[in-house]
């Protein structure tokens, strides 16, 4: 049978070297040693009974020995679960850690879209030429969008608006001439003649096709003053036209109809894709038509209460749309409506 030295050393050593043995999630492990080994009822206790086999003289010495053995696994121990603690927290740092030198995630930004690009492009040529942007109802009256244009009930160029009705007499308006009319209704003219555009949605009973929809966006632009004439009309929308599609373009009117204005006039530009050679956006003409325009029939000035005998005006439209479709050979106008960004990101400006 070993003596008690023998035990104390052999407990001592197998003890330390289970610590050394210890792993991280063994912090309960660690407390099960401690009370196996130190513990009332731990190895070391059961070591001490044999004290009593001990000579007189030998005890002081033993007794120093167990004090010494107890010392020395109470500090083991100690810094075991010091040990455990830190790495514990060292590795639950680790799972949770942030690398703030990691680059950010990039944010995805949008563009505006390309038809508030192309109105707010015009808008701000019209404001640079002095006129003001008038905004106007969606939902109109039929007296404003229609009987106001000069196409009483019953007139047969309402077929080529018809539209959607609210009631019998409100509708969504097929034009944004209700807006002008309505501006016109109130100007005063002893503070200098009136020169507005109104950009905004307008609609018409339509199938939607690649180059119909039952909704679209147009531009359309009045001036009435003493002695506007159609050199005026000539020069302004020449001037637009320019800035929009270049200095060296030229336009042509042709002869058109519209209630609303007399005489009319379609717009053709000179094709900016081949400059008038004849290519595929032209149709080999060399020119493409652009927008419509002409002088304010003179009842239309008169249902505004102008008199028509002193002043005189005119008035353009033209569809964003088309403007876009033209410039970037978009083939089918669906496009604008149907909010998929990796239509509008073709067009960041
Ligand atoms: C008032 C008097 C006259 C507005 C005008 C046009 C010519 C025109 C079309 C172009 C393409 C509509 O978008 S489109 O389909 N418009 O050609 N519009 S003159 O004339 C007015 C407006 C208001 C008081």
């Amino acid at each position: 049978m070993s003596t008690i030295e023998e035990k104390l050393t052999k407990l001592r050593e197998d003890t330390l070297k289970q610590l050394k043995d210890l792993r991280l999630e063994n912090q309960k492990e660690l407390q099960d040693l401690k009370v196996s080994v130190l513990g009332k009822k731990g190895s070391l206790t059961e070591i001490l009974k044999g004290m009593k086999d001990v000579s007189q003289e030998m005890r002081p010495i033993i007794g120093k020995h167990v004090n010494e053995a107890r010392d020395i696994l109470n500090a083991a121990f100690e810094e075991s679960a010091a040990y455990l603690e830190e790495e514990a927290i060292k590795a639950q740092l680790a799972s949770e850690s942030i690398d703030v030198t990691l680059p950010g995630r990039p944010v995805a930004i949008g563009n505006r879209h390309l038809l508030t690009q192309i109105s707010q492009e015009i808008e701000d040529i019209f404001l640079g030429m002095g006129f003001q942007i008038v905004d106007g109802f969606e939902v109109e009256r039929d007296y404003y969008n229609f009987e106001r244009m000069n196409l009483p009930k019953d007139h047969p160029a309402r077929d080529m608006q018809d539209t959607f009705y609210i009631t019998e007499e409100i509708l969504l308006r097929t034009h944004t001439s209700p807006v002008q009319a309505r501006t016109l209704d109130e100007h005063d003219f002893s503070k200098g003649p009136l020169k507005m555009i109104s950009p905004g949605r307008v609609f018409r009973r339509d199938t939607d096709d690649a180059t119909h929809s039952h909704q679209f966006h147009q531009i359309e632009g009045l001036v009435v003053g003493e002695g506007i004439s159609m050199a005026d009309l000539k020069g302004t929308l020449e001037m637009i036209i320019h800035k929009m599609f270049g200095e060296d373009r030229k336009i042509r009117l042709r002869p058109s109809y519209f209630p609303f204005t007399e005489p009319s006039v379609e717009v053709d530009v000179s094709c900016f894709k081949c400059g008038g050679e004849g290519c595929s956006v032209c149709k080999k003409t060399g020119w493409i038509e652009i927008l419509g325009a002409g002088m304010v029939h003179p009842r239309v000035l008169e249902m505004s209460g102008v008199d028509s005998e002193r002043y005189s005006g005119f008035a353009f439209g033209l569809g964003q749309e088309r403007i876009a479709m033209l410039r970037y050979g978009i083939m089918d106008i669906r496009g604008f409506y149907q909010g998929d960004s990796r239509f509008n990101a073709q067009f960041k400006g």
